[in-house]
């Protein structure tokens, strides 16, 4: 009898049974057990303990090189029917998958212990979270989930003896010698699959100690398996930052930003404000859910209670409130390592330490032909280290959403921000979102590519149907938000960024905060409302005017390409595609004849 959940007993005995663990603990989430773990990892020197003044009850931990991001071709959404995976998605025959899997499982952590990791993703006491259970045959996913959401016994009292979302993972490498014995970081890139099963709300992952690979309680469960359930049950699951916004007068309003991985919600999550008197504060980096509440506000939680930040780019200068809360009892992996014990990765100063070692463990100077942190270097960390901390971050009923954001990553095209004439123009905007691909997955970097609502990885179901889902939100009584669209990557012909960014975007959510309290005018054109330049705050910064120009223009053939090729890729989606969406297409096509 593991617990007072007898669907949680039956399924460790199944899983023991299937993958032969030497041994199996149920995770109380207890600091003394975290505290433990570490303790065997370093003996292990699968972890690397950093200086205790310099970066106090922190670790360092390297990957193997193969296994580095999140693998998109080896993810699945293992819909009974293949139309409900959608053009999207990598679909695969539940049954089919499943038998693989079972014979990808059989024995696969023999000689590893089985760590059964109950969570919940959300406020313990809050209607809208909700508990899952991660098994797991790796330590260091373990420390990461610690770190990252509410876990143990906490979240058993939430369970009670309910069902719940099943999280299988393993490294795929049981210990069968002592190469085994010693390897710092198991996995299994070959055999690598990530299998979601959305009817039967479950996941199987193997091979992968990564990221979203292996924290099953990030993307699979909080966005793929949570999307599904979100559209069977009425709201959204989202691939989103939320902030409080508060203007001098105290006045605080809150918002939700969607952009794709490694585009920039951390570092708006976290703004230190330039303009005197605006102030944010985080209530999450990465995934909200967001609910309707009787009072027709749309709500929103984080259903996460830490932070899985990308490391490169990240200072005192372009995000202090990260730097901040990474000061202790931080785990990093694949950043650099100083000689005196801290940790270092392009972009954290402006000149790099003398020596290093590299990410991959190997001696590194700034002659050095390759980077000393690895692009998708993270830190992981507990989000009350957080110095801009929402004091709402953990409140049962969420906060009120008054904007959403969408935004990617573009050079050209796209102004550096709009806002959409009506709910189904704003849905349109978030379906027609494209950025520059990123380390955050493996594969090609900077290509532009489609990602809906940034959700193109992490939709559990036909896309088509995600486009319906949310048209379907506007309703009578509901207090919808204000919807926006950003780009903060426009380049000037010598491929630098126009517009600087990270402290200087509050005066775009300044502008965006007067909008949604109707407190300032704005300029229809075909592609939605842009703000009239003299009524975006720049003071203080030196902006030549043609810049400015550059940033709010609406170049015409670049719209009429953009629009071209959006109708191309709807058509992929067939009579799944929501009509709205086609005459929006349509409309924008006219405009730009
Ligand atoms: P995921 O955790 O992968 O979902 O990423 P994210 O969306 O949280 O992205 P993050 O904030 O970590 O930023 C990723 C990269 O974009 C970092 O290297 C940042 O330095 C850079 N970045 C973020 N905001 C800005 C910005 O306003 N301007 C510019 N030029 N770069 C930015
Ligand atoms: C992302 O890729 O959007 C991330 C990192 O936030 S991972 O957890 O690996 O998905
Ligand atoms: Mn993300």
């Amino acid at each position: 009898m593991w617990s007072d959940n007898r669907y949680l007993n039956s399924w460790i005995q199944e899983v023991a049974t299937l993958c032969q663990p030497d041994a199996t603990a149920l995770l109380t989430g207890s600091p003394e057990e975290m505290k433990k773990l570490e303790e065997a990892l370093v003996l292990k020197q699968a972890l690397i303990p950093l200086s205790s003044t310099l970066r106090p009850h922190s670790f360092l931990a390297r990957s193997n090189p193969d296994d580095v991001a999140r693998v998109e071709d080896r993810t699945f959404i293992c819909s009974l029917a293949k139309e409900d995976a959608g053009p999207t998605n990598n679909w695969k025959d539940p049954q089919e998958m499943k038998k693989s899997l079972n014979g990808l499982f059989a024995g696969c952590m023999r000689g590893r212990t089985l760590y059964v990791v109950p969570f919940c993703m959300g406020p313990l006491s809050s209607p809208y979270s909700r508990v899952a259970v991660q098994i797991t045959d790796s330590p260091y996913v373990v420390l990461n989930m610690h770190l990252m959401t509410r876990v143990g016994l906490p979240a058993l009292e939430v369970l009670k003896d309910n069902p719940f979302v099943k999280c299988l993972h393993s490294v795929g490498k049981p210990i069968v010698d002592a190469k085994d014995e010693a390897d710092s970081w198991p996995c299994n890139p070959k055999e690598l699959c990530i299998a979601h099963f959305p009817e039967e709300r479950e996941v199987w992952s193997f091979g992968s100690g990564y990221g979203g690979n292996a924290l099953l309680n990030k993307k699979c469960f909080a966005l793929r398996i949570a999307s599904k359930m979100a559209r069977d049950e009425g709201w959204l699951a989202e691939h989103m930052l939320i902030i409080g916004l508060t203007n001098p007068e105290g006045k605080k309003r809150y918002f939700a930003a969607s952009f794709p991985s490694a585009c920039g919600k951390t570092n708006l999550a976290m703004l230190t404000s330039c303009l005197p008197g605006w102030k944010v504060e985080c209530v999450g980096d990465d995934i909200a859910w967001l609910n309707w509440a009787a009072d027709g506000t749309l709500r929103a939680i984080n259903p996460e209670a830490g932070f899985f930040g990308v490391a490169p780019g990240t200072s005192f200068k372009s995000n202090p409130n990260a730097m901040l809360t990474i000061r202790e009892n931080t785990l990093f992996t694949n950043v650099a390592l100083t000689d005196e014990g801290d940790v270092w990765w392009e972009g954290m100063t402006d000149a790099p330490p003398k020596h290093l070692i590299s990410w991959t463990g190997a001696d590194w100077t700034s002659q050095s032909r390759f980077t000393a942190a690895q692009a998708n270097a993270r830190f992981t960390v507990h989000i009350s280290q957080c110095p801009i901390i929402d004091p709402a971050y953990d409140a049962a009923e969420g906060v009120p959403i008054s904007g959403i954001i969408f935004g990617g990553r573009r050079a050209t095209t796209h102004p550096l921000v709009r806002e959409a004439l009506n709910w189904s123009h704003g849905v349109f905007l978030g379906a027609s979102m494209t950025s520059e691909t990123t380390a955050a997955a493996a594969g090609e970097l900077g290509r532009i590519r489609h990602d809906p609502f940034s959700m193109l990885p992490f939709c559990g179901y036909n896309m088509g149907d995600y486009f319906a889902h949310w048209l379907s939100m506007e309703k009578k009584g509901r207090k919808l938000p204000k919807i926006f669209y950003v780009n903060w990557f426009q380049k000037d012909g010598q491929g630098k960024f126009i517009w600087p960014g990270f402290a200087d975007n509050i005066r775009v959510l300044k502008w965006m905060f007067e909008r949604v309290e109707d407190s300032r005018e704005a300029k229809q054109t075909p592609i939605g409302l842009l703000p009239k330049p003299e009524d975006l705050d720049l003071s203080g910064l030196k902006l030549q005017p043609e810049l400015l120009q550059q940033l709010l223009a609406v170049n015409p053939a670049h719209w009429k390409k953009e629009a071209s090729e959006l109708s191309r890729y709807f058509a992929l989606f067939g009579d799944r595609l929501p009509e709205a969406l086609s005459n929006e297409t349509v409309q924008l096509q006219k405009a730009f004849l």
